[in-house]
């Protein structure tokens, strides 16, 4: 049976596989690191202790080949690790041209660019790697804090007739004889499912997104957290599950990811909790004493971001929601103040009179970054139909969506988290890209 790197004892007879990682001749004894998911191990082979062929196949093999080799472990305090392992078979599953497009040991820096073309070698490096370990335990943990709640984990169609955010920021497709989108988000879906009874939906969602920035915050395919609660107070029940949520995972990255971490170079995240709650309107008081004005309605730039973090840092908040921000800057399906009446076009006028009137919707904010938003959602069919119109979207591109708010819709909000935002504040890093296998930009399509 193969083992790890990390499960060898000495005087044991294993098999072993992985890439050749270094290798330094000297004469007589040639010295292989071996590397495996796990780690690394050395490989001795000694010229008085295997056949000719054997050495001859250690001398020679160009880095980065794929070897399995069956030999005994033994104590070695010069190896990297205490023990090394003494070969008795080397077989070469398969040779590695030379020379390499990227040097996978870090010895020689290759960009990002680079990094990303060639982005399987770029995962054997154990910095790279960890990101991605730590990215499948968090939606492990996900999944499971979810069932642990009593949702139901639902999927959703990628490819759809409309937006679901407002804005044009859809890919086309060609679907048949008629034109479809991929999708932005779950929103439509999981709203409808509201209707349902089934009460309580998570997605971890694929989100598409014809943006055009090319900043290193922003992907045009993305994954994300979603979810949907019906029959909440507000949206402080949603926010108070988020924070739940976002505050579990870390504690859960500490405990459970620690060997990654240390690859990382983090001895532990920090998290302080409460998050810190502040409204829109106090956020622009925050950042109006900071010097920087923003004008009413407008949303917070990068640079009021940064500075809002800034602030919290002192309070020692990483993590701080913005909440209550003005209908104009929220998307159609925000739940909105104060509306009593149910006749549209009062609700029309009321609202084009009213574009700053707030709503009950939040953003969470990370370390200067937004990484999830979400609100209470509009559950009243007249209501909904002035928003459309107010926003200037076509009510006959919603009829499906708007059927489920006729029936008996009940009360309900939810959020979506961007797990590539989450991951790269969480592990400081300085690109999303990074947070992602194969990234989708404006530039890069493939591989
Ligand atoms: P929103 O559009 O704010 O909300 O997206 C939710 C979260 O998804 C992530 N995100 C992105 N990450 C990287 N690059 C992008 N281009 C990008 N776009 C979005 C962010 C963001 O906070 N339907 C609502 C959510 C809801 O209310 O339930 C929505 O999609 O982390």
């Amino acid at each position: 049976m193969r083992k790890y790197s990390n499960e060898l004892k000495p005087e044991e007879i294993v098999e072993i596989a992985g890439w050749i990682h270094e290798k330094r001749v000297h004469g007589k004894l040639v010295f292989l690191i071996l590397r495996d998911r796990e780690g690394f191990v050395q490989i001795t082979v000694s010229k008085k202790d295997v056949d000719e062929e054997t050495f001859k196949i250690a001398k020679k093999i160009n880095k980065e080949s794929v070897i399995k080799v069956i030999g005994k472990v033994r104590n070695e305090p010069r190896a990297p690790n205490g023990i090394e392992i003494v070969p008795n078979k080397i077989i070469v599953l398969n040779k590695a041209q030379a020379p390499l497009p990227m040097d996978p040991t870090e010895k020689v820096p290759a960009n990002l660019d680079t990094r990303l073309d060639h982005r399987f070698m770029d995962l054997r490096r154990p910095k790279i790697s960890s990101i991605f370990k730590i990215r499948s335990k968090i939606l492990n943990f996900v999944r499971d804090f979810f069932h642990k709640r009593g949702f139901v984990e639902v999927h959703t169609p990628r490819i759809i007739s409309t937006g679901s955010e407002g804005g044009t920021e859809l890919f086309p497709v060609q679907y048949f004889e008629r034109e479809a989108f991929l999708c932005q988000s779950p929103q439509l879906y999981k709203q409808i499912l509201m209707a349902s009874g089934l009460d309580k939906v998570f997605e971890i969602a694929t989100y598409f997104r014809a943006e055009e920035h090319d900043t290193v915050w922003h992907l045009n395919e993305i994954t994300a957290i979603d979810c949907e609660i019906a029959f909440i107070e507000s949206h402080v029940d949603v926010m108070k599950l988020l924070e739940e949520l976002v505050y579990s995972i870390i504690k859960n990255v500490n405990e459970n990811a620690e060997k990654e971490l240390k690859i990382l170079g983090i001895d532990e995240i920090h998290v302080k909790s409460p998050f810190k709650k502040i409204s829109y309107d106090k956020a622009l008081e925050i950042l109006k004493d900071l010097g920087l004005n923003i004008k009413y309605g407008e949303d917070l730039t990068t640079e009021a971001e940064r500075k809002l973090y800034e602030y919290m840092k002192e309070e020692g908040y990483d993590l701080y929601f913005i909440t209550d921000y003005p209908y104009i800057i929220r998307p159609f399906y925000t739940y909105i103040e104060g509306i009593e009446s149910e006749k549209i076009d009062e609700i029309v006028e009321f609202l084009k009179e009213n574009p700053f009137v707030k709503t009950r919707s939040f953003d969470l904010d990370y370390k200067g970054r937004e990484i999830s938003s979400g609100s209470q959602r509009i559950h009243k069919y007249e209501i909904l139909i002035a928003s459309l119109k107010v926003k200037g979207l076509r009510v006959e591109s919603f009829k499906h969506y708007l059927e489920a708010f006729k029936y008996g819709m009940p009360p309900h909000g939810g959020f979506g988290l961007g797990i590539e935002r989450l991951l790269m504040q969480l592990l400081n890093l300085k690109n999303i890209r990074e947070a992602v296998l194969f990234p989708r930009d404006r530039n890069r399509l493939t591989p």
